[in-house]
């Protein structure tokens, strides 16, 4: 399995799954994350595609789900295309809202943390975060591929693209 195989046209994911990143006034709003794929790391709010859900209603309702809060102003931004060694594949539409209504609550899955945007810790997330995530501040669309064995990214490439 190397990067190539994740790239091309024929690779299809095993499981759907969104990120949605609130932008508000210089700060965006993370997760600590609790439990699922990634728990303990830092991350925006998300998750897996329920049944009959597109991409941004999945988005909009684990935002709600984890933090208590409707997300306005969502636009896709990107899409992430990972290959585990062990055969997970997984692929993520990212998000960014312009704001949420109400203030971001603990639940079960996850601790808000509004944080500069100048200050992202990125030593405390999933390894590929730095390859993209500034990409959804300077409202750029992207597709990023990449390759993990577990936790270790073993290759990676970030296209930014005019629409997706
Ligand atoms: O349902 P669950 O919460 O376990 O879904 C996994 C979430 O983790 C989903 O929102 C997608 C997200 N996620 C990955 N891999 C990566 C990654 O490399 N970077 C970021 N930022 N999020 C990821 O599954």
């Amino acid at each position: 399995m190397t990067l190539d195989d994740v790239i091309q046209d024929d690779w299809r994911p095993e499981q759907l799954a969104t990120l949605l990143f609130v932008v508000r006034d210089g700060e965006i709003l993370l997760i600590h994350k609790k439990r699922g794929l990634g728990a303990g790391k830092i991350n925006g709010p998300g998750g897996r595609l329920e049944p009959g859900e597109t991409p941004e209603q999945a988005a909009v309702r684990e935002v709600q789900e984890e933090l208590c809060v409707d997300s306005v102003g969502v636009n896709m931004m990107g899409e992430l295309r990972f290959q585990f060694l062990d055969g997970l594949s997984l692929f993520v539409t990212v998000f960014k809202a312009s704001g949420c209504i109400g203030d971001p609550q603990e639940t079960g899955e996850a601790v808000p943390m509004w944080t500069d945007v100048e200050n992202i810790p990125y030593d405390k997330m999933w390894s590929d975060d730095p390859y993209w995530l500034p990409l959804v501040l300077q409202d750029k669309l992207f597709r990023g591929y990449f390759l993990f064995d577990d936790d270790t990214m073993l290759d990676h490439r970030v296209d930014v693209v005019h629409e997706l």
